[in-house]
C-alpha cells in the first residue's frame, strides 16, 4: 500500500467552489447524482482526478455532455478537461446496507446516516477528497416516507415535499464552504429533543436531538450540555454559533465517538443517551464532554479547518483542550485535571514509548485513521495547554481572536496556529516548536540540595529524550515547569509558585534564604506532559499528599508514593507499606478534602501503569504487590473505609459534583472493605447492588462482585443481563464488567462471552466492549500461556473482514511485546505476525500490526 508522506503535500490542482448532490436514498441500492462546479487552481495541464472507493460511475457528463474518455486509476475517477472551469455530473450505486465498515453512507437500527471523516466521502461520491477543497453544498434527499419520515443534512433546511409514490424529498443548503469530511445526512424514524439558543448577538438556534422515539427521555442531559457548551464558548472564546439550526443525532453502530458535521453531528449513541437507571457518572461527564467538544469543533475545526491530515491535531488538540477547559469549569477542576492526566498516562504515554510513537504532527502514514490517537488528541491537547500556560490568560485569548480571525473559512496549518500563539503571546515559540515534531515523553530528572548554612537550595534539572521509532536522537525541548518548595518542618510555604522553562539539557536555579529543609513540588498540576524522576524520600511524598497546596501535586504525590511502593513489591515479592497506609489515613480524615478528590486520592495506580515503571512487565508480580497493599489498606483502615462508606451514603439520585464525589468515595470504599476479606463484603456489595436508584452504584457494586468469588457474583450478573438486555449500551457494561475481572478464570468467562448471543463484532461498541476491555486487562491478557494474545488476534482478524478501522484500533497491547519477558513476546509477536499474513487483510491492519513488529 501507498505511504502518504507530509513532505509531498501540494495544493490542489482544482478546487470545487460548489456541489448539488441529489441522493435517493435506499438501503439496498442508493443512487446519488452529484453535480461539481470545478475550477482550475493555476497554469497547469493535469486532468480533474475525483477520488472513488471501488465504485464505476454509471454516467460521466461534462458540461452536460455525456463523455467517456474518463478512466479508474486506483479507484480514482480521471476525467481530461481542457477549460478552466467546468461541470461535471456523475452517478453511481452504493449499498448502504452492506456497508460493515461504517464510513460513507450506512445502514444503523433501520436508519441511514453518513460519516466521512477522514475519507469517507469518497465511498458516497467521485469527489477530491482532501481538507482543503472547500465546497458550498446543496443536498436532495429522497425516500420512502415511511420508513424514513425525517431528511437531514448541514446546514438549514430550503425545502420538503411528497413524490406521491410512498417517496418523499427534502433540500438542505449549507451556507459555509466546508471540505466533504463534514458533509453528512440522515434519513430514519427519528423524534428530536427540541430547544432554542439565543446567541449573544440575538440570534434564534433551533437546536435538535434526534434519537429513536423510546429514547427520548434520555436526552434530557444531552441538551443542556449543548447549552452549557454554547454560552461557554461566546464567553470564554468570544465564538458564537452562525447557522440557524443545530442538530444532533445518535446512532448505534459508530466507530468513534462521535462527528462534527457542520451543523449535523452524528454521535455514537453512548455519548448521548442517558438516566440515571442507565448511566453512570462517568457516562454523564463523558457526554458533556463530547457535546462540548463537537460543538467545540464548529470553530476550531469546521470555519477553520485543516489544510492536509498532518495537521489534525491542530483541530483536534485544540478542540480536546477546549473541551477539558469546559469540563473543568462545570464542576472540580482539580478532579478534572487528574482524570485527564491519568487518562494520558494509560493511553499515551505507552503509545510514546512504543512502536506506534509518532509525533502530534506525524511525517507519514499508510491510512489516516491509525492517525486518530490518543497523541494526537490528548498530548496534542498538552501542547496547546502548555502554550496558554506560557502566555498567560489574557495573550492566549488575545492569541486565539488572531488565529479565529485570520484563518475564518480557510485550511490551515499546525504552523499557523503556533505563528498566532508568538504573534498574540509576544513570545518566541521557535524551540516549543519541537513539540510537533520530536514524538516520545520527555523524562526530568530533578534533585534539590540544601545548605542549612548558607539558606541556600539549588535544584539541579535534567531532561532526556527516549529514541522512538525513526528518531534516534532529540533535542531539548521547552518544558514549562511551575514549581515550588515547602518547609518541611513547618509546611509552609516558601515563596510563591514559579513557572520556569526548562530548555536546556541541565539547568541549575538557586533559592536564596531557605531557612529549613525545603521540599519540592515540581511540575504542579502537570503543567508539562513528562516523567519527573526525583530523590525524594517516601516520607517526603508523604509530606507533600498532606501539605501541599496544589491538589494535583498532593495527588501525585501519593501516586508516586504508591507506584514506589508497588514497584517494590512487584520485583522483591514484598514491600513496607505502612508509609503508604498512613498517607492513606491521613487524607481520608482530612475535614478540607472533598469526597471526589479524596476517592481519586486513595486509589491505588492500576496494574498497566505500575508495569509502565518497570524494565519488564511481569503481570503476575504486580498483580499480586497490589491485591497485597490492597489487603493492608483494606485491613488496616477497616473502620475508616466503613466510615466512609457509610458517610456517603446519599439519599436520592442527584447530578451534583459533591454527590457524585460521594458515590465514587463509596464504591472506593467498598472495593478496600472486599479487598480486606471482609466476612460482609459481598453482601455489602450486593446491597449495594440491588437497593441502587442509578447505575454508578449499581455498577460500582457489580464490578466488585465481578472480581471475588462469592456467589452473589453470578446471581448480581443474572439479575443484571435480565434487568438490561432489551438496552445495548448497558449490555455493553456487562460485557466490559466481565472482561476486567481480576478472577484466574477471566480468559474463559471472555471466550465464553465470544459466543454469547448477544455479542457481535459488527457493533464496534460491542467488540470493544468484549475484546477492548480485555485486552486492557494486564493480567488476563498476558497469561503465561500466551492464550489471551490469541484469543485477542483471533476476534481481530474476523473483525477486520467487516470492520477494519475498529479492529486496526485494538492492536496496540499486542504492538507491546518488547515490555515483557521472552517467552510471552515472542508468542505476542507470533499473533501479529499470523495478522501479518492474513490473506486479505486491510490496509488499516497491516499498518499497525506491522509497525508493531518493528
Ligand atoms: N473528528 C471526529 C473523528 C471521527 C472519526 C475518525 C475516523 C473514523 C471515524 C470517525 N468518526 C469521527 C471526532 C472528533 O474528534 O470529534
Ligand atoms: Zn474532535
Amino acid at each position: 500500500p501507498a505511504v502518504t508522506r507530509r513532505e509531498d503535500y501540494r495544493p490542489p490542482d482544482w478546487q470545487v467552489p460548489e456541489i448539488a448532490l441529489d441522493l435517493d436514498l435506499d438501503p439496498a441500492s442508493t443512487r446519488v447524482n452529484a453535480t461539481l462546479n470545478v475550477v482550475r487552481t493555476s497554469a497547469h495541464d493535469r486532468p480533474l482526478v475525483l477520488d472513488g472507493a471501488g465504485q464505476t460511475p454509471l454516467s460521466v457528463k461534462v458540461d452536460g455532455v455525456a463523455i467517456n474518455d474518463w478512466r479508474i486509476e486506483e479507484d480514482a475517477l480521471v476525467i481530461p478537461l481542457s477549460g478552466s472551469a467546468h461541470v461535471i455530473e456523475t452517478e453511481v450505486e452504493i449499498a448502504p446496507d452492506r456497508n460493515t465498515q461504517l464510513m460513507g453512507l450506512y445502514a444503523s437500527g433501520g436508519n441511514l446516516c453518513t460519516q466521512c471523516e477522514a475519507e469517507g466521502f469518497r465511498r458516497i461520491t467521485f469527489f477530491p477528497d482532501r481538507p482543503d477543497v472547500l465546497t458550498r453544498y446543496k443536498v436532495r434527499m429522497a425516500a420512502d416516507k415511511a420508513r424514513f419520515p425525517v431528511l437531514l443534512a448541514n446546514g438549514d433546511p430550503v425545502g420538503a415535499g411528497d413524490l406521491g409514490d410512498g417517496r418523499h424529498w427534502a433540500e438542505w443548503h449549507d451556507p459555509y464552504p466546508k471540505p466533504c469530511y463534514l458533509f453528512a445526512m440522515v434519513a430514519g424514524d427519528l423524534v428530536a429533543n427540541r430547544a432554542t439558543f439565543i446567541t449573544r448577538s440575538g440570534r434564534q438556534v433551533a437546536l435538535g436531538i434526534w434519537v429513536r422515539p423510546a429514547d427520548l427521555p434520555k436526552t434530557a442531559h444531552a441538551i443542556e450540555a449543548l447549552k452549557t457548551s454554547m454560552k461557554w464558548d461566546e464567553d470564554v472564546y468570544g465564538r458564537e454559533y452562525d447557522l440557524d439550526v443545530f442538530n444532533i443525532v445518535a446512532v448505534d453502530d459508530f466507530n468513534f465517538g462521535a462527528m462534527e458535521n457542520k451543523g449535523l453531528n452524528i454521535f455514537n449513541s453512548r455519548y448521548i443517551l442517558a438516566d440515571a437507571e442507565t448511566a453512570t457518572d462517568y457516562d454523564f461527564d463523558a457526554i458533556a464532554a463530547v457535546v462540548a467538544h463537537e460543538y467545540f469543533h464548529n470553530w476550531s475545526g469546521n470555519r477553520v479547518t485543516c489544510r492536509d491530515w498532518f495537521q489534525l491535531s491542530l483541530k483536534e488538540g485544540f478542540t480536546v483542550f477546549r473541551d477539558q477547559s469546559f469540563s473543568a469549569d462545570q464542576g472540580s477542576a482539580a478532579v478534572k485535571r487528574i482524570e485527564d492526566v491519568r487518562g494520558l498516562r494509560a493511553a499515551q504515554f505507552p503509545e510514546d514509548s512504543g512502536p506506534l510513537a509518532h509525533a502530534i504532527r506525524p511525517d507519514a502514514y499508510l491510512e489516516i485513521s491509525n492517525f486518530y490517537t490518543a497523541t494526537i488528541y490528548n498530548k496534542g491537547a498538552e501542547v496547546i495547554r502548555m502554550m496558554a500556560t506560557m502566555l498567560g490568560p489574557k495573550q492566549f485569548r488575545a492569541a486565539t481572536d488572531l488565529y479565529f480571525d485570520r484563518f475564518d473559512g480557510t485550511a490551515a496549518t499546525c504552523e499557523d496556529f503556533v505563528a498566532c500563539m508568538e504573534e498574540g503571546g509576544g513570545i518566541d515559540l521557535t524551540q516549543f516548536r519541537l513539540w510537533y515534531s520530536q514524538a516520545g515523553t520527555p523524562r526530568v530528572s530533578a534533585s534539590l540540595t540544601h545548605e542549612p548554612g548558607s539558606g541556600r537550595a539549588v535544584l539541579k534539572l535534567a531532561q532526556r529524550m527516549p529514541p522512538t521509532p525513526g528518531q534516534p536522537d532529540k533535542k531539548p525541548m521547552v518544558l514549562p515547569l511551575k514549581l515550588k518548595l515547602f518547609g518541611a518542618e513547618t509546611a509552609q510555604p516558601i515563596g510563591s509558585e514559579q513557572l520556569i522553562l526548562l530548555s536546556d539539557a541541565e539547568e541549575q536555579i538557586s533559592f536564596e534564604t531557605v531557612t529549613e529543609r525545603p521540599v519540592l513540588s515540581i511540575n504542579r498540576g502537570f503543567s508539562a506532559p513528562v516523567i519527573v524522576e526525583t530523590d525524594r524520600s517516601a516520607a517526603d511524598l508523604a509530606f507533600l499528599s498532606a501539605h501541599d497546596d496544589d491538589p494535583f501535586a498532593r495527588y501525585e504525590a501519593m501516586q508516586q508514593l504508591m507506584l514506589d511502593t508497588l514497584v517494590e513489591g512487584a520485583k522483591h515479592g514484598q514491600a513496607d507499606h505502612a508509609a503508604v497506609i498512613a498517607a492513606v489515613a491521613n487524607t481520608l480524615q482530612d475535614p478540607h478534602l472533598d469526597s471526589a478528590f479524596i476517592a481519586e486520592a486513595v486509589l491505588l495506580p492500576s496494574d498497566s501503569f505500575i508495569g509502565d515503571q518497570m524494565a519488564l512487565v511481569d503481570p503476575e508480580a504486580i498483580f499480586r504487590a497490589r491485591e497485597a497493599l490492597r489487603r493492608d489498606l483494606g485491613r488496616a483502615l477497616e473502620a475508616q473505609w466503613r466510615a466512609a462508606y457509610d458517610g456517603a451514603r446519599a439519599a436520592k439520585f442527584e447530578y451534583s459534583p459533591s454527590a457524585k464525589g460521594q458515590r465514587r468515595l463509596k464504591t472506593v470504599a467498598l472495593g478496600y472493605i472486599a479487598a480486606s476479606g471482609a466476612v460482609d463484603a459481598a453482601s455489602l456489595a450486593f446491597g449495594q447492588f440491588e437497593a441502587a436508584d442509578n447505575m454508578t452504584d449499581r455498577q460500582g457494586a457489580l464490578t466488585t462482585l465481578v472480581s471475588g468469588n462469592a456467589p452473589e457474583r453470578i446471581a448480581a450478573l443474572d439479575i443484571f443481563y435480565n434487568r438490561y438486555s432489551d438496552n445495548a449500551l448497558v449490555l455493553d457494561k456487562w460485557f466490559s464488567t466481565q472482561a476486567l475481572s481480576a478472577r484466574d478464570d477471566t480468559l474463559a468467562m471472555v471466550t465464553e462471552l465470544a459466543r454469547h448471543r448477544d455479542f457481535t463484532l459488527a457493533n464496534p461498541n460491542r467488540a470493544r466492549a468484549l475484546v477492548g476491555a480485555f485486552s486492557v486487562n494486564q493480567r488476563a491478557f498476558n497469561q503465561a500461556s500466551g492464550e489471551g494474545y490469541r484469543f485477542v488476534a483471533d476476534q481481530l482478524i474476523a473483525l477486520d473482514k467487516l470492520n477494519p478501522q475498529t479492529a486496526a484500533k485494538l492492536i496496540p497491547p499486542l504492538g507491546r511485546w518488547r515490555r515483557f519477558d521472552e517467552a510471552r513476546a515472542a508468542m505476542m509477536r507470533a499473533e501479529l505476525e499470523r495478522i501479518v499474513a492474513t490473506p486479505g487483510l486491510s490496509k488499516d491492519m497491516f499498518e499497525q500490526a506491522s509497525r508493531s513488529l518493528a
